[in-house]
């Protein structure tokens, strides 16, 4: 249920709320049912802010020329009242049109808050312009990105979770394991979204991969390569697969139930996207999705870890079934599945 304390909130920051739920697909209701107050907040702008600069770094329309600056200094924009963007065509354009009042509520945070956020954004920033000028190419730059646009965000996240003392301070210390968290949403971002970004000339699958598959990123999307295309998903599917074990490891050692509950929905909504995909040709065609349905019984169904390991374990057995004999990922995705199911 989200808390809305309407009563006592500035309008800025009521506006920050409402930006909130136009722009987060999933978020919303997480971020809004925090406990915490200040900890509710200062997720609500760190989540704002990351969503202010992924617009810039999604949008296609502006030259690199001016876009690698703008990344780059982002974080400055937060101490600077003024400062907007009014040229974006992306459908969140309007975070970057009304950035003062983000900016506002930023420096109404606690200082330590601040400082996380700012830093968080500062990394990524930089680390968004760094496959601008080289290619995405091995697997560890594969995490190496990923870790960018997601792993800070989840290392920020344990920061601020710390810092609230919601959580235990081994939480916002242990980036290893708040890092991996972002990289298994990442990845499933980056996998169920193929046709997309690719249809918007991004590519985030990494080469070492799909140039096993095909001699172009973009010949796996075609009708004729559609086997070594499914072939191709199901590697990096395996390669995603690989990071529950740490995912239960983080879980596992949060306290608060409304944290609890924030971190763990959209990892069991991850584990339901990479089942929907695995083996899945679809992928190549449209945005495949989770039905309602199941979502809404995966968020019910997340509010303890036996609970998110029974889902957990629910469709890495799924996707255990249906490995193709031939595939020739085959032999690493049983082994890594048993090893999920080994801590679920
Ligand atoms: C601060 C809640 C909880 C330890 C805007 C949450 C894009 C997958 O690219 O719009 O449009 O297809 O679906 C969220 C770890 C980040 C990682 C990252 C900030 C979990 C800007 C989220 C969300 C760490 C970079 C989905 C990673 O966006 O994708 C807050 C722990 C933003 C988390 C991006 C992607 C998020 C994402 P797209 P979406
Ligand atoms: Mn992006
Ligand atoms: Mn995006
Ligand atoms: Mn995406």
């Amino acid at each position: 249920m989200p808390k809305s304390d309407t009563k006592t909130m500035s309008e800025t920051l009521k506006k920050c709320y409402v930006h909130l739920t136009n722009t987060s697909r999933s978020f919303a209701a997480v971020i809004q049912a925090i406990d915490d107050v200040a900890l509710r907040h200062a997720t609500c702008i760190f989540y704002l802010v990351l969503r202010a600069l992924d617009t810039v770094e999604d949008d296609m329309t502006i030259p690199n020329s001016i876009k690698i600056p703008m990344l780059k200094s982002f974080h400055k924009n937060l101490l600077d009242k003024n400062w907007k963007y009014m040229d974006s065509k992306e459908k969140d354009k309007l975070v970057l049109e009304d950035f003062p009042t983000i900016s506002y509520e930023f420096r109404q945070l606690k200082p330590v808050y601040q400082q996380v956020i700012s830093d968080i954004c500062q990394q990524m920033g930089a680390g968004m312009t760094v496959f601008f000028e080289r290619d995405l190419i091995t697997l560890a730059e594969w995490d190496e990105y990923c870790h960018y646009v997601a792993g800070l965000v989840g290392i920020g996240l344990s920061k601020l979770f710390s810092a609230s003392k919601q959580e235990d301070e081994i939480v916002g210390k242990d980036t290893y394991l708040s890092n991996r968290m972002g990289l298994f949403l990442q990845k499933t971002n980056i996998i169920r979204d193929y046709l997309e970004d690719q249809l918007e000339g991004r590519a985030f699958w990494p080469r070492a991969v799909w140039g096993k598959y095909a001699s172009e990123l973009g010949d796996l999307a075609k009708e004729e390569n559609v086997d070594k295309s499914v072939q191709c998903l199901n590697e990096l599917i395996t390669n995603a697969l690989e990071l529950i074990p740490d995912c239960i490891k983080y879980m596992s050692r949060l306290k608060d139930q409304s944290v609890f509950n924030f971190c763990a929905i959209p990892q069991v909504m991850a584990i339901g996207t990479l089942e929907r995909c695995y083996n899945n040709s679809k992928v190549f065609k449209g945005v495949v999705k989770i039905r309602k349905g199941e979502a809404v019984k995966m968020m019910m169904g997340s509010t303890n870890l036996e609970q998110v390991k029974a889902i957990m374990s629910h469709f890495t057995s799924q996707i255990l079934r249906r490995i193709p004999a031939n595939d020739p990922t085959a032999n690493r995705t049983r082994e890594v599945c048993r090893q999920a199911l080994d801590v679920c």
